[in-house]
């Protein structure tokens, strides 16, 4: 029964997914290293880049220090949310944070600079 029903309207159907889905999520993801150490320095960089416009999923791994972000190009690049990153005291892959921001860090988020 639903079978014939798909088969019929399948084209048409998928054409319109296609072009709802490029609009509806027109994302671009990266993942590059962002030095913190905690739990508490997984949702402040979280949220520094989730506070973007234009970027849709921002996850920090605290083992592996990577965050991996989703973001529609036509509003946020990749450079944007390192600085933003790295404004609230994380160095990131390109954008290094000032002194004045990672001394506001609370003492157990003080991760090692190189
Ligand atoms: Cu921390």
């Amino acid at each position: 029964m639903f079978g014939s029903f798909a088969s019929v309207s399948a084209q048409a159907q998928d054409t319109q997914n296609t072009k709802q889905n490029a609009t509806a999520q027109a994302a671009e993801s990266a993942t590059f290293n962002v030095n913190g150490k905690c739990g508490m320095c997984k949702k402040r960089i979280e949220k520094a880049a989730l506070g973007l416009e234009g970027v849709q999923s921002a996850v920090w791994d605290v083992e592996s220090t990577a965050l991996s972000v989703k973001y529609d190009p036509a509003k946020v690049s990749e450079a944007d949310i390192q600085k933003q990153v790295a404004s609230v005291g994380h160095d990131t892959a390109q954008v290094k944070a000032t002194d004045e921001a990672y001394d506001s860090l609370p003492g157990c988020c003080q991760y090692e600079r190189k």
